[in-house]
């Protein structure tokens, strides 16, 4: 039997087709813009290393600290950041897998040679200069793991 198409079975394939495609438009938009993070006041680089943290700073300055274990300290330098500000770091590894780990502010991310990992935070606007929130590595990257940590410090 020869069917014909009614004006309800158009309406409805029409319609299914608006939806279908409507629905395709918008979640391409969501996730091409998924990984978007807000612009920030300061770009930090950071390298890991066995077993050290490297923070390049957008004017080329390389800082990495020591951390002192026995009096949980670090000399040399640290993650310097300003109250208030967003700061963005862009996190590679030079050897092996790492992931660097700031409790006080929620900040974890991965830090994997050959790649790139962006993660964006914010800095509390009342943060008192001076105050230090512990970064350490959360992968266990060898001998030297545990004290493979480094400190934000708000100036
Ligand atoms: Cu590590």
């Amino acid at each position: 039997m020869a069917s014909r198409m009614t004006k309800i079975e158009i309406a409805w394939t029409l319609a299914v087709v608006v939806l279908l495609t409507g629905i395709a438009v918008w979640s391409t938009f969501v996730l091409y813009n998924v990984d978007a993070l807000p612009p920030a006041n300061e770009y930090v680089t950071v390298f890991a290393a066995q077993w050290s943290w490297t923070f390049r700073y957008s004017n080329g300055t390389n800082v990495t600290p020591n951390y002192n274990a026995a009096s949980n300290t670090e000399s040399g330098g640290g993650l310097w950041v300003q109250p208030g500000s967003t700061v963005q770091l862009n996190i590679t590894s030079l050897d092996v897998d790492h992931s660097l780990y700031i409790a006080a502010l929620g900040v974890q991310m991965n830090a994997i040679p050959g790649r790139w990992n962006f993660v964006s935070f914010q800095i509390p606007a009342n943060a008192v200069p001076g105050t230090e929130y512990l970064i350490q590595c959360t992968e266990f990257c060898g001998t030297g793991h545990g004290t493979m940590r480094a400190f934000v410090v708000v100036v």
